[in-house]
């Protein structure tokens, strides 16, 4: 494992131990030492092996649940080998970082984090169902987003609240088409919150030009060539299971880097599909398969998956969180603590934040962003 991890992730299809992200994350949280104790913990419950080789760090090896302390090194050489590796490893971390910046400045003409407003034609979202599910109340809504100042509108058409049941493609194409016609008609930036292909495809005929994704592409994987067929860009959330199972599987042994691993893989599917690498946004999924613990877990330790390269977008806005840090029941009274959370996640790095609250948000981190030098 040498300095030039920014192609790493680029040529790499399996996922193994040796990957950058475990190890790029080990090292930002502690340095060489930690990398051998993480990983070997890792390799454990996986049930892997691992080796400590010359030059490279480690290597791991399916088999034996065993952890072997290296044997052609002595313990002082073994352990200067990987501090001397840490600088290569921290740099290889913050061009991934840049990487992501970069493409984000790229994609938005600036560096400011921007507003994502979520606009749900749907009769049971958690927070607004049923408040713009006919078409005019959905057209009227994404009006005043635009004008409180929101660069995306996120169009939903099937709520995925812990427990939603499917939405058949029919009725959710009814529900979002209408309102992607007119607002895309009148200059908007329309993203299409779906899981289905079909659903994108007609969005993305009607105007829309990013593909949101709560399942990253693996719901239903030909919304990815439907994606780069009409070269739009894509946003790959983490989740595991679906709305209706996925709390079952809020089970992590380390949740930032089984996060940031798992939508590795789906950046890679997507660009395995074509969607290009310039329009991949990643998001790490508040609330999705996760605890709170885990949901705090993958904000602090934002800038892990942001070394993967690519943009960062972040839904916090209302959630279940939030009630559990502060106690608020009622999702629509949620408004501080979600500007809270904003404010951190703009420190953070996030890029995107997805809210409902458009017009208090952009004040938050118009604020906030201005504070961190962020644009
Ligand atoms: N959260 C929700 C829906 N879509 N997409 C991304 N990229 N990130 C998120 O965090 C995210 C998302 C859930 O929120 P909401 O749309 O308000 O509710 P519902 O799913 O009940 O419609």
């Amino acid at each position: 494992m040498g300095g030039n991890l920014s192609n790493h992730y680029e040529t790499q299809t399996d996922a193994t131990l040796s990957d950058a992200a475990h190890i790029l994350a080990a090292v930002q949280r502690g340095g060489a030492r930690d990398i051998w104790i993480r990983l070997s913990a890792l390799a454990q419950d996986l049930g892997e092996q691992l080796i400590a080789s010359g030059a490279s760090i480690v290597e791991s090896r399916g088999g034996h649940a065993r952890v072997c302390p290296p044997t052609s090194l002595s313990a002082a050489d073994f352990w200067s080998s990987l501090a001397h590796q840490d600088a290569a490893l921290l740099r290889a971390a913050t061009e991934g970082v840049q990487r992501g910046d970069a493409r984000f400045a790229e994609m938005h003409g600036g560096s400011s984090p921007v507003i994502m407003g979520i606009l749900n034609a749907t009769p049971d979202s958690f927070s607004d169902g049923g408040m713009h599910a006919s078409a005019t109340a959905a057209i009227a809504r994404g009006r005043t987003l635009l004008a409180e100042g929101a660069t995306w509108i996120d169009v939903g058409g099937e709520s995925t609240r812990p427990g939603a049941p499917e939405v058949p493609v029919d009725e959710e194409v009814a529900r979002v088409l209408p309102v992607i016609e007119a607002l895309a008609a009148e200059g908007a930036r329309i993203s299409i919150d779906t899981r289905k292909a079909q659903v994108a495809a007609a969005a993305l005929a009607a105007g829309a030009e990013l593909v949101n994704d709560v399942s990253g592409g693996l719901f239903d994987p030909a919304i990815l060539e439907v994606t780069a067929r009409a070269d739009a860009a894509f946003c790959a959330m983490h989740m595991r299971g679906t709305p209706a199972t996925m709390q079952s599987q809020a089970s992590y042994s380390d949740a930032v880097l089984e996060v940031t691993q798992a939508l590795r893989k789906r950046a890679r599917a997507a660009i395995d599909a074509g969607i290009s690498p310039a329009k991949l946004l990643l998001d790490p999924g508040v609330g999705f398969a996760k605890k709170l613990e885990h949901n705090l877990a993958v904000l602090r330790e934002l800038d892990v998956l942001a070394s993967l390269g690519f943009p960062l977008l972040v839904g916090l806005s209302r959630k279940k969180m939030l009630e559990e840090l502060t106690g608020v029941v009622t999702p629509r009274e949620r408004l501080a603590g979600s500007l809270g959370g904003l404010a951190a996640l703009a420190a953070k790095g996030a890029h995107i934040l997805r809210v409902h609250d458009v017009r208090e948000s952009r004040e938050a981190l118009a604020v906030a962003a201005a504070i961190l030098g962020r644009g």
